[in-house]
């Protein structure tokens, strides 16, 4: 039954772990939904009929002396509450209380500004080099001190592109430069505000090699809607391969 709903929804391709999750309570809150449009409508037609004028040609002024509608009323807001505290809630926990380390995870910076997205890898130290914002300048927008031996081994691949390898967590760590933007990856079932002045930690495991459309969420100004992205999740040695490209030539000094 679940698979139809689905299907009717067309929810879009799953590509994350913790995105079933997310789908069942989709799901869950379309069936109740369901329920409650069914119910509603049949009671609709029920009190047509019912009341109708030539079988009630007086107005009753007493109504309905039986307490069906709050017995209906309760069970309907007991499944509410069913759904929050027992899926809901500890959906959401998990989601954002057990982050994986970053020894094990693919950790990337993201800064989103108008109308694009900047990613930006630690490289083979898995340190990032710093930032400052007096290093800040019209070829340096994002503030990487060029200086700082961490940062030496940076990788910066060109704008709107990520590359994440297949089956292993993915740790992004979200800011933005101008305004605020979100960052919307359907398939992972990840939406996430980027707000300036903030470093937003978030996290998921890609299961599903492809090519996927990153987008913003958050209205922004007038190039929104080009505020698109690609998204890869690749194989572990074709992630090998983007990478070991991306890496020539030294990451800090690409401001790309
Ligand atoms: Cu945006």
């Amino acid at each position: 039954m679940n698979q139809y709903l689905s299907r009717f929804l067309s929810l879009p391709v799953l590509a994350s772990e913790h995105g079933k999750g997310v789908d069942s309570l989709i799901i869950y809150v379309h069936w109740l939904m369901i329920s409650l449009f069914v119910g509603w409508i049949a009671y609709f037609f029920y009190a047509i009929y019912r009341f109708r004028k030539s079988k009630n040609p007086k107005a009753d002024y007493v109504g309905s002396k039986t307490h069906a509608s709050t017995y209906i009323e309760v069970a309907v807001a007991g499944v509410e509450a069913v759904l929050l505290l027992f899926v809901a809630i500890p959906l959401w926990a998990k989601k954002v209380d057990k982050f994986p380390s970053a020894s094990e995870a693919t950790v990337i910076r993201v800064t989103a500004e108008q109308f694009s997205w900047n990613s930006r890898y630690p490289g083979a130290d898995g340190v990032f080099g710093a930032q400052d914002i007096k290093a800040v300048s019209g070829s340096n927008p994002l503030g990487y001190v060029v200086n700082d031996p961490a940062g030496k081994d940076d990788v910066t691949p060109p704008m709107k592109e990520i590359h994440v390898p297949v089956n292993k967590p993915v740790v992004i760590y979200l800011t933005s430069k101008d305004v605020i933007h979100s960052f919307q990856l359907d398939p992972m079932r990840i939406t996430q505000d980027a707000i300036p002045g903030m470093k937003i930690p978030l996290h998921f495991t890609p299961i599903r090699v492809g090519h996927y459309q990153l987008q913003c969420a958050q209205l922004c100004g007038n190039g929104h809607s080009t505020m698109d992205g690609n998204f890869y999740v690749d194989t572990a040695e074709d992630y090998s391969k983007w990478m070991a490209e991306k890496s020539k030539g030294g990451g800090a000094t690409t401001f790309e």
